[in-house]
């Protein structure tokens, strides 16, 4: 088998194989899980959201990394207005929390996550890309948060993960005005960390995927779930945490083969790219 096949992708089967509104495809250690609603944008109804949690709790063991795209022109038009207008204020927060709920499961999951962006990256969209761990965005990005000319506030954890980001004078302003950001103004502001030409996204992205997913597992595991619970701590108490976490991972079995064959000259040195 050439290389090449080795690393196509496979559709999924069982359930993954059952969420309509995704598609899943394997390849070796890299699950991509496409939206694919592009009639719709991508909108995120409550059965797409559903889908998502599904997904990410359901992703198979052999799987490290996470690729997410969105089918069509746009990556993702947020929340799917069309089912908003008859909800009342308890199943407007459960529906709130169901959306916690999936981008939880992205965010602090088993593995690594990476979205890859295009078109409008809107509202939901936002939201949903910022509870990726990295975010690559082609050229034809843009990026809002409609919620004010909605009506609406941010409910899918966007109040939440986007100042991490971009810092909250920043969503404020994309709030309050509607301001959209184009690709190299969102990648400034900190919305995305790779900038490519658009339709070279996914290559990125699964050339980064492969690469998170021959670190160590405790490794990724750190960086998923101590370093950003370290970085909402006091100073003091996150570097007690710090030294837990340093102390965990450099115990395991894994982190001692590769300082062996650091030292013993057969691991990659760190080289300028
Ligand atoms: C939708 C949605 C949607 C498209 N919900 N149906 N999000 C927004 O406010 C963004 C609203 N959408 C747009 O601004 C535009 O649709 C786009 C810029 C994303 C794309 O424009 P375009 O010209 O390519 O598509 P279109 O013609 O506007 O839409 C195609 C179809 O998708 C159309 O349906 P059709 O049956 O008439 O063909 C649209 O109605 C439908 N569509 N976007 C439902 N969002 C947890 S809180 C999160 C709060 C939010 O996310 S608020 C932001 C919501």
């Amino acid at each position: 088998m050439s290389t090449a096949e080795t690393l196509a992708f496979q559709p999924a089967s069982g359930l993954l194989a059952q969420l309509d509104l995704l598609r899943i495809e394997l390849s070796g250690a890299v699950a991509h899980i496409r939206l694919n609603r592009p009639a719709k944008r991508n909108a995120i109804s409550d059965t797409l959201i559903t889908q998502l949690h599904t997904a990410f709790v359901n992703l198979p063991e052999a799987v490290k990394a996470v690729v997410v795209t969105g089918e069509g022109d746009h990556f993702c038009a947020g929340l799917d207005l069309s089912e908003l207008v008859d909800r009342d204020v308890g199943e407007g927060v459960l529906h709130s929390r169901m959306w916690h709920a999936a981008f939880d499961q992205i965010q602090f999951g088993r593995v690594p996550v990476i979205a890859v962006l295009h078109g409008a990256v809107v509202g939901g969209g936002l939201e949903l890309a910022s509870s990726c761990h990295i975010r690559v965005a082609e050229a034809s990005t843009y990026f809002g948060l409609p919620e004010g000319q909605r009506g609406l506030f941010v409910g899918g954890g966007g109040s939440v993960r986007v100042p991490r980001l971009m810092g909250v004078a920043r969503m404020t302003d994309m709030m309050l005005t509607g301001r959209v950001y184009d690709r190299d103004e969102g990648v400034q502001a900190g919305l995305a960390q790779y900038a490519v030409a658009d339709g070279a996204g996914f290559a990125k992205a699964l050339e980064l995927a492969r690469r998170i997913a021959s670190n160590a597992p405790m490794s990724n595991f750190a960086v998923m779930h101590a370093l950003p619970r370290i970085a909402d701590q006091a100073q003091d108490q996150g570097l007690f945490t710090e030294s837990l976490m340093a102390a965990v991972a450099e115990s395991t079995p894994d982190a001692k083969d590769r300082l062996r064959a650091f030292l013993e000259g057969r691991a990659g040195k760190v080289v300028k790219s």
